[in-house]
């Protein structure tokens, strides 16, 4: 039921009331920023009341409650979200247009909470909106980085990083709970302690420590009263220092606590499947999953005396090996707080933990040197080491003689602490995020603990949520998709599927691609704006959008658009429609040869956007910063979409569904969950290129692959990788791409040369870009198409995915939530 608040007189008055208490203003002297305030109080007033009824529910029913603990969550901005599934979003747009307000420029007042990087965590965010809105108990835990993923500037065609400073002006949609502080400890020693009933306890002394203090965001479920929460932690220390106050205490200690305190929730590592493996990350690990613990312990300690039932009333979620701690962190506290014996606690503990593998890129997989570990964290890592211990046992016990395998498997060797087979041994579930991604951690990746414990390895494929990114990002779409199957897709994307039969209708074809344009219209304006390049609405609007890395390949698609100019040059009566090829990409800010690609990128684009000669029939733009809220304008006003990825290298992917839910046609390789894709809506409505994951593995088993034969062999490959180092595209300084070259070509820079595969698959990719433009010519065959895609897209919902990990593996109840309307 809809609040009364929203009854347009009384949410104008109110935000008129929150205007003049919270700045002293008329609505006519206050800026759009104090007036997205406002608005967010009036909202926020009514989701607080639907988050103490989800809390009393809580209380009530008890449920089961899943703890997905994640070091980043890519929220993307709240209100317009929040409007939505408290489905108020018309009436309050049209009650701000009464007041002479414009909703969207309201909206683009909030900072985009950015505290991730890239899919991971924007599928944490896409999973906690999909168990509030299923009506699943769930809390996510993270952090509360004072700056997330930095916001991205070109200068002269290079990426500069500048610091994003989301917290300046206070976020509205963030509740502090001091009263839920706790202490977390790092270093010191281990003091074993003997018991007068002959028991040993551990003492952690000589500590350091900071106190931990959640701040609670509300995640509204759709239409259902549901406020789930995610509490990301914030550091502050102990003891607070006082300056009048030195002799009181010792002032180098108040100064360390401090600066621990502060530098702990700074700043959020800006690398996507890469791992930094710098000290105050394990920092920033242990901090929010031993805060998080002992908030979902003491909350289940209320009102259950017994420890023991812990693995029915709470299940731990580790996004990736990143809170991996949580499985020591666990044990400590069911050992020296509860008391509990190795073998009690180990059941417990290996009943409440689950794992989620996302990638298989061997830079992304954590290991800790034990000289940091040990010293940072000296009680886990004894606990570690006993777990390992004992885990090695049972290797030598099921694989007698063997010591490959414990070489291969032990949680600790090489003076390393390796994160995923602690998971793997603690976990009781284990699943990758894609079919073919499962399969290869099968197969490959984690052959031997899949042998071991076949039991426990399962996939999920990823999903997005379609409130976001069909009802919020394009609701000219939105609104056409309702018109012919209903609403119930807004909580059922399967019943999209029903599109199908309206895929030959050509009055159907043709509202389909009058609101592309529209959107393709909001896109070119948009880029006018902020990158002044005019871009042709008619043209393709051919979209790689996604973090820069060398395996998903935006080089490949680069390399091919100096190639099609080329070709355009040489042949300028070619057929061909005009394209305008769009790229938005941030790149981890120590990786070369990432940032050398957008400088390449960018070079491209003002060699061919300022080439009079081929009457714009190509232009290259790079979107600056892209980030949650100007990607869904851009997924909604995209024709094709490239996921082309090396295969096997790029676990699911979930840009892909994006785009495919928005009408775009993905062209694309067989890797991740493009090959689901492919399976619902059929390889003829894709362009499908490249070589198999199968292919890319065996060369990489039997190293036999050579990229100069290609080199020597095809003249376009050839003159495009010259291209790279004659100058053309760089005239100042010719040797500028040497490195990219270089990473196609050289084996003395990289292990092996075209590590992923680029010049192996550059004809076929080449030819599947032909055909997009033959198919593009035929605009209802094409529309036809992007239909078929839209209708194929239920699968990937993350609704479905998150009825999976309930039915698999969290075993939770739903919750119904009724509040009493205090407008009213
Ligand atoms: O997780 C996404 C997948 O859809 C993508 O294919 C996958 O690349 C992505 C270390 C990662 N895997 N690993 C990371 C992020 C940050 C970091 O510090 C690794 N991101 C992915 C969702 O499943």
């Amino acid at each position: 039921m809809k609040s009364k608040m929203f009854e347009k007189e009384t949410f104008k008055k109110e935000v008129v009331e929150n205007v003049k208490y919270l700045y002293r203003k008329t609505m006519d002297e206050a800026s759009e920023q104090e007036i997205f305030q406002a608005v967010s109080y009036v909202v926020k007033d009514v989701i607080i009341d639907q988050w103490l009824a989800t809390q009393q529910e809580f209380d009530k029913a008890d449920p089961k409650i899943v703890y997905y603990m994640s070091m980043e969550f890519l929220m993307g901005r709240a209100l317009g979200n929040n409007l939505i599934n408290l489905t108020v979003y018309n009436e309050v747009k049209e009650a701000l247009e009464e007041m002479g307000i414009n909703l969207n420029a309201i909206e683009d007042q909030e900072p985009d909470p950015a505290l991730g990087n890239g899919g991971l965590g924007r599928l944490a965010a896409c999973f906690m909106e999909s168990l509030a809105t299923l009506g699943y108990p769930a809390y996510g835990c993270g952090i509360r980085y004072h700056y997330g993923m930095f916001r991205q500037k070109i200068e002269n065609g290079y990426q500069v990083e500048e610091p994003d400073n989301w917290l300046q002006n206070g976020y509205p949609f963030e509740l502090k709970r001091p009263e839920y502080n706790f202490e977390v400890k790092f270093g010191g020693y281990v003091r074993a302690e003997a018991q007068p009933d002959g028991r040993t306890r551990f003492v952690q002394e000589g500590y350091q420590s900071v106190k931990a203090i959640p701040y609670d965001m509300p995640i509204v479920g759709y239409n259902n009263n549901v406020v789930n929460t995610l509490m990301i932690w914030d550091a502050e220390p102990m003891e607070c220092f006082e300056l009048d106050s030195f002799d009181k205490g010792d002032y180098h200690r108040a100064i360390e606590q401090q600066n621990l305190a502060k530098n702990l929730v700074e700043v959020l590592y800006p690398n996507d499947n890469h791992i930094a493996g710098k000290e105050l990350r394990l920092k920033q690990q242990y901090f929010f999953v031993s805060a998080s613990l002992q908030r979902a312990i003491a909350r289940f300690k209320k009102n259950h005396p017994d420890i023991h039932m812990l693995p029915e009333k709470a299940v731990f979620q580790m996004n990736d090996t990143h809170p991996t701690v949580a499985v020591a962190e666990l044990m400590r506290i069911l050992l020296d707080e509860e008391g509990l014996e190795w073998d009690d606690a180990w059941n417990i503990t290996t009943k409440c933990c689950a794992y989620t593998n996302h990638t298989i890129m061997a830079e992304a997989l954590e290991k800790w040197p034990i000289e940091i570990f040990s010293r940072l964290l000296p009680r886990i890592y004894q606990i570690v080491e006993e777990i390992n211990r004992r885990f090695v046992l049972e290797i030598q016990q099921k694989y007698p003689g063997d010591n490959h395998k414990v070489e291969k498997m032990a949680i600790i060797y090489d003076g390393q602490v390796k994160m995923a087979h602690l998971a793997i041994c603690a976990g009781y579930s284990v699943n990758g995020v894609a079919a073919l991604h499962t399969e290869i951690l099968k197969k490959q990746e984690l052959k031997d603990f899949y042998e071991m414990f076949p039991e426990k390895f399962n996939n999920k494929t990823n999903g997005i949520t379609q409130r976001r990114f069909l009802m919020h990002g394009d609701p000219l779409l939105a609104d056409w998709v309702t018109k012919y199957v209903g609403k119930d897709w807004i909580t059922d994307l399967s019943r999209i599927k029903r599109l199908e039969f309206y895929a030959d209708d050509e009055k159907v074809q043709q509202e389909f691609l009058n609101i592309k344009y529209q959107n393709k219209l909001r896109l070119a304006s948009y880029i006018e704006e902020h990158n002044g390049i005019e871009v042709n609405p008619r043209s393709i609007f051919d979209v790689q959008v996604k973090r820069l890395h060398e395996y998903k390949r935006q080089l490949l698609n680069i390399l091919h658009v100096m190639y099609l100019y080329n070709e355009l040059k040489e042949h300028p009566d070619m057929e061909f429609i005009p394209r305008t090829f769009i790229f938005g990409a941030k790149a981890a800010a120590g990786y070369r040869n990432a940032k050398l690609t957008i400088k390449l990128i960018n070079s491209v684009a003002d060699v061919i956007n300022n080439d009079k000669s081929i009457n714009g029939k190509i232009k290259v733009v790079f979107i600056e910063d892209y980030k949650v809220s100007n990607a869904e304008i851009i997924f909604a006003a995209a024709d094709v979409s490239e996921q082309i990825s090396t295969a096997s290298k790029e676990a699911s992917g979930t840009g892909n569904m994006k785009f495919m839910l928005n009408g775009a046609l993905t062209i694309g390789t067989m890797d991740g969950a493009n090959v689901e894709m492919a399976e619902e809506v059929g390889k003829e409505n894709m362009f499908i290129f490249g070589m198999s994951s199968d292919e890319v593995i065996a060369h990489e088993q039997k190293r036999d692959y050579d990229p100069m034969q290609i080199f020597n062999n095809d003249q376009d490959v050839r003159k495009v990788l010259m291209q790279l180092i004659n100058g053309f595209y760089s005239p100042n300084d010719p040797e500028l791409f040497r490195d990219l070259y270089n990473s196609l070509l050289n084996t003395q820079c990289t292990q092996y040369a075209d590590t992923y595969f680029i010049l192996a698959d550059f004809r076929s990719y080449v030819e599947a870009q032909k055909k997009i433009n033959a198919a593009y010519a035929d605009e209802k065959e094409w529309a036809r198409k992007a239909i078929l895609n839209i209708a194929a897209s239920g699968k990937f919902s993350s609704d479905r995915t998150i009825q999976e990990y309930v039915d698999d593996i969290w075993h939770l109840n739903k919750i119904t939530v009724t509040v009493d309307d205090k407008a009213e």
